[in-house]
């Protein structure tokens, strides 16, 4: 099997019909994606790779980086897809850890990546921009438009994503064509795909959200994406009324909210408004419905399993919670002792279903770790079904914010503010942000007389880490809250945080 034969066998009869429409106006047909694909797999494999290649990839949103991920999985290789806004420390990281043979970056970041790169032993550095430039696509105009897609056990490797980890650095999830293929079939039948839909893809194409949930729904589809490079809510209103299926984070509704052309009009033809990644407030789809007439499905998953919980098509979609668990995955919440809870009770979220990750890249006792003697995994959410069989989400027991959609990890970011000159020490909390539902804040205990400012700290970390990581708020405290047992209390510092943004409001 192979992923991309499954996509292939769904394209449309008639491959002159448009597969994606970009936002200046370029219609790329289905049999363009056909050969192009395959021009980029032939050099990929032509490069003489080891079987289990990484080719990872940080590149702008474009539709030849949605080839790019088709010709990998195409040629057998692994995707390793890196969010564009990571600094060199991070590419460092991930570089170093997963060891690509290919890199593909955009051309402006050639000079730094390659450098990166190359001093971890990657063999080679191409370029891709936003605008069909770079040395990527030069390269494979060369090959041919035929390739025969290199067949793959449904447990071979597919990608690898990388997700922060609460404790040391990030990891690795492994997903295998199995998992990606299961979870696109199940969505694409519970989500009731059907001919003539056209999504609207206004996510990124580096994570669970753009590059599989929506992308794989109409590549399964045989339906038609138009394409924008980031979420503009002016653009979402112009384009909406010629798409059927919009999928986003609830960042991407609370800005549709505040668009003064936003209304039930713009909406017509949609049938679907999907919303996961972060916690959607009822204020939203509250909001939402009222404007708009329209139910915001609310769905729940994560890199390692990506999904495993939706609201239904047909059925009540509850305003608060994520919904069922899908076909075929098992999903249970449990007490500390590892016994299931009753509806209404409060315990850990575990899972289990074919849609479940292989593992976490070379670090097979992290990966031991997260999974039950009976193979459930550890999700690290914690909510409660109710009588129905709804789930809700309630809180976590990783130490995570989750910022307009993106994860940080505060023990990265602290590590990054106590190295700076003149930090004792600090902790990172998450605060509520209207725009971004949680927004990362930072207190920081200072040496005595230290002339640090909340401006510097920002700037510093700034030129060092991904700037949706950075802090929008620091304060300076003279030490931390602890409790008995020495642990920071950061449920203080949030509502610290808090009253004094309320004072300064
Ligand atoms: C941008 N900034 C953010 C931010 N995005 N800060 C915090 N959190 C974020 N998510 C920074 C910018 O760098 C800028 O900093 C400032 O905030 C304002 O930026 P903006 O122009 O308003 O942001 P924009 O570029 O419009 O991006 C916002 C966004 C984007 C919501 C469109 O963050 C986004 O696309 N989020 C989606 C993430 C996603 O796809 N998640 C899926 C993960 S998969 P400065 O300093 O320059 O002012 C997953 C599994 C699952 O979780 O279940 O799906
Ligand atoms: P990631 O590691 O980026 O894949 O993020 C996965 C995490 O996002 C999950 O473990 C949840 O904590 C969170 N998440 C995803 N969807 C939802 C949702 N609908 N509601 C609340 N949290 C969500």
């Amino acid at each position: 099997m192979n992923l991309y034969d499954l996509f292939a066998s769904r394209f449309p009869e008639d491959r002159t019909t448009c597969a994606i429409e970009t936002h200046d106006g370029l219609y790329y047909t289905w049999n363009d994606i056909e050969r192009a694909s395959a021009k980029i797999a032939n050099l990929l494999h032509n490069l003489d790779l080891p079987d289990d290649a990484r080719i990872a990839v940080q590149v702008e949103k474009s539709a030849e980086a949605l080839i790019l991920y088709l010709a990998t999985i195409r040629a057998g290789y692994v995707y390793l897809p890196l969010n564009t806004a990571y600094r060199a420390a991070e590419m460092a990281y991930f570089i170093h850890d997963a060891e690509p043979s290919v890199v593909v970056c955009s051309p402006q970041n050639f000079g730094w990546v390659s450098q990166i790169a190359f001093m971890s032993g990657t063999r080679h550095v191409f370029t891709l921009g936003d605008d069909r430039t770079g040395s990527l696509l030069v390269r494979a105009a060369l090959q041919s438009t035929s390739f025969h897609t290199v067949d793959r056990k449904p447990d071979d490797l597919a990608a690898i994503l990388y997700t922060s980890g609460t404790t040391g650095r990030s990891k690795g999830a492994m997903l295998t064509h199995r998992n990606l293929a299961s979870n696109a079939m199940v969505l694409h039948d519970y989500w009731r795909w059907q001919p003539g839909d056209v999504l609207l893809h206004a996510l990124p194409l580096f994570h669970v959200h753009g590059l599989f949930v929506a992308s794989h729904g109409a590549l399964l589809n045989g339906s038609k994406m138009i394409f924008l490079p980031k979420f503009d809510a002016k653009e979402i209103v112009r384009d909406l009324p010629r798409a059927t299926v919009f999928m986003g984070v609830p960042t991407h509704y609370v800005r549709l909210l505040s668009e003064p052309g936003f209304d039930a009009s713009a909406c017509a033809n949609v049938r679907l408004f999907v919303s996961g990644s972060a916690p959607l407030l009822t204020d939203t789809f509250d909001e939402f419905k009222e404007r708009t007439g329209h139910t915001i499905l609310e769905r729940y998953g994560m890199s390692e399993t990506t999904m495993l919980v939706s609201n239904p098509y047909d059925g009540e979609r509850v305003a608060g919670t994520v919904g069922l668990p899908l076909p075929d995955v098992s999903v249970r919440v449990v007490r500390g002792d590892g016994l299931p809870c009753d509806a209404g009770e409060i315990g850990d979220i575990q899972v289990k279903g074919p849609n479940v990750f292989k593992g976490y890249w070379r670090m097979p006792e992290k990966t031991a770790e997260e999974f039950t003697p009976d193979g459930y995994f550890r999700t690290g959410d914690v909510g409660k079904f109710d009588e129905k069989g709804y789930l809700s989400i309630v809180g976590r027991s990783k130490d995570l914010i989750i910022s307009g959609g993106y994860n940080v990890y505060p023990k990265e970011i602290e590590s990054f503010i106590d190295e700076m000159d003149g930090v004792v020490e600090s902790a990172v909390v998450g605060v509520p942000h209207p725009d971004f539902g949680e927004a990362v804040a930072a207190v920081i205990v200072k040496k005595p007389g230290a002339p640090l400012s909340e401006e510097q700290v920002i700037a510093q970390l700034k030129s060092r880490i991904a700037n949706f990581k950075v802090p929008k708020r620091v304060m300076f405290v003279d030490e931390l809250p602890r409790n008995t047992m020495g642990k920071v209390q950061k449920n203080v510092l949030r509502e610290k945080m808090q009253a004094t943004a309320a004072e300064t409001a």
